[in-house]
Parts: structure tokens; sequence; C-alpha cells
């Protein structure tokens, strides 16, 4: 079962369910519910959804309806370095500190690190940003979890963990810089219930980048790739940490674009992932 947010021309913000290419409505009104969060916290999820759907409601044809990113007052959290591409990657391009990388792919603790907060994130179809003062930027590819405020993992999303890879290259200490500003993270097009994702070890991550309409860059990994376990993942974001709203975990990336691709304005960034669609977005500098 796939929920989302949505809106139409006429409408506020909705919460629905997705099959196929329509959307349904969930009947909230005169229910304890007032946001997609507090869905997700339900301890019999699959059932209450059922129950909310409203049979009798309008149903939206996808193409009628705006997809809005799945989140209401979350955080999002990410790791780094959880494939070797991403650690080969990082060593390249930072000439200072390449043995962190090398370090942090070895080690228990994983790297983790705060990525935005819900106003900076976009959602389908949305314009993801360049830093302005970033020259080497690229998108990344990621499976995000979805977490409750138990920190159980109740569905997956598509993310875009959108970063300047010269100012991570410069110091690491400016990891905050390249990671976090205005519109530096892209989720959706929907949740997945954890229940209705299909084999984790088949599942594929394909990113298109597509410059004047042509594909410009494509990859593709797998989940199988990856050298960490979600569950260890969520063992080190939940220590010493609570999250009263749950939270979005981003997974780390498996594929970088060649080391000559920078993202640049109008381009168009396509990520994919079985059993949850394709989150699409264009891209802007400053
Ligand atoms: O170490 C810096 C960030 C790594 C990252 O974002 C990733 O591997 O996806
Ligand atoms: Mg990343």
């Amino acid at each position: 079962m796939k929920l989302v947010k949505f809106r139409t021309a006429e409408n506020e913000p909705m919460i629905g369910v997705w099959e196929e290419d329509e959307v349904r409505r969930l009947a909230l009104d005169g229910r304890q519910y007032r946001s997609l969060a507090e869905i997700l916290e339900d301890e019999d999820l699959l059932s209450t959804v059922n129950f909310l759907l409203d049979r009798n409601s309008k149903t939206y044809s996808i193409d009628e309806v705006q997809l809005l990113a799945p989140i209401d007052q979350q955080e999002v959290w990410a790791a780094g370095v959880t494939y070797r591409r991403s650690q080969v990657a990082r060593m390249e391009e930072s000439e200072v500190s390449a043995d962190v990388y090398d370090r942090v792919y070895e080690a228990d603790r994983p790297e983790l690190f705060f990525k935005a907060q819900p106003h900076r994130v976009v959602g389908p179809e949305g314009t993801i940003r360049i830093r302005q003062d970033s020259e080497w930027s690229v998108p990344e590819p990621e499976l995000a979890l979805v977490l409750n405020s138990r920190l159980q993992l109740v569905g997956y999303t598509v993310g875009n963990d959108v970063s300047a890879r010269d100012i991570e290259g410069d110091n690491p200490l400016y990891l905050p810089q390249a990671k976090v500003y205005d519109q530096c993270c892209s989720l959706g097009p929907c949740i997945t219930l954890a229940d209705s994702m299909p084999d984790l070890e088949e599942v594929t991550i394909q990113l298109e980048i597509f410059r004047n309409g042509e594909l410009a860059v494509e990859g593709t990994t797998s989940l199988d790739q990856m050298a960490r376990t979600f569950a260890d993942l969520i063992h080190y974001l939940g220590r010493d940490s609570s999250f009263p709203c749950g939270a979005f975990l981003l997974t780390g990336t498996g594929i970088v674009p060649p080391s000559d691709f920078t993202l640049l304005s109008k381009d168009e960034v396509a990520i994919t992932i079985d059993g949850i669609g394709t989150l699409f977005n264009s891209v802007v500098q400053g």
C-alpha cells in the first residue's frame, strides 16, 4: 500500500492511498489523525488505513493531483559511506582527509548526519537547489526509511541527498554546509508501507539526469550492495536521541556521477526505486 500527501487545484492538502493511476482520499474528518505522521504512529497501521479509506469518497486521477513531499514535522537524517562507491568517491574528492571515509566505512559506528528540517524538503516535481557557492554538486539517490516515534520502520520512500562535493571535499568539517541548505533534499513520491515492499535484497535504485531533455548521466545500484543493515543504522540513530514526530533516515548513496559532472540549473533528476516509484525534480542554482 502506498500513502501520499496530495492536493488538487481546489483543495487543501489531503492524505490518500495511491493505487495504480488513482488516488483515494482517507476520511480523517472527526478522527484523531491530523497528519500522515500521526497515522504512521498507529500500532495497527494497515488495518487503520483500510478503515480510513473512504470507499465512497471521490477518487482522483494521479495526473490531476499534485503530490507533496510525504513529510510533516519529522527531522530528516542521513547515513553516509554505506556503499563502497560512496567511500571511493569521497576519498577521491578529499585530498586532505581521505582516510576518514575509509575509517568510517570499516567502523562499527556508522556516519549519521542531520540532513533537513521539513521546510528544506521538496516533493515530487519540486525544484532542488545547488548552493550559489558550489561549483560541483550532485544528486544522491537514496532509499529513505520512514520511522515512527518508536523508531519502528513503517515504510520507505525515495530520497535525494543533494550535496556540494567541492565544499565537503575541501574540509570534512564543512559537511553541514555541503549538505544542509534550502531545497537540499527531496522526498517522495509516496510512502510504501513496509509490508508492501518487494524483497529488499532485489530492490534496485536507478538515477537518471537529463540535460536539455537528453539523458546525461545514468546509474544503477541495488540494496544488496549496502555495507550496513537498516537495523544497525536505526539503532545508532536512536542512541540517546528521541524523535517525538518520527524521522526519515536516508541510507546513503551507491551511485555517484562521474567526477567531471556537476548539476546545472534546468537539469532534471529522476530517481526510481522498485516498489516505490520515481521521484522527479528539476534543478536551480542560487
Ligand atoms: O561523508 C559524507 C556524506 C556521505 C553520503 O552522503 C553518502 O554516502 O550518501
Ligand atoms: Mg548521501
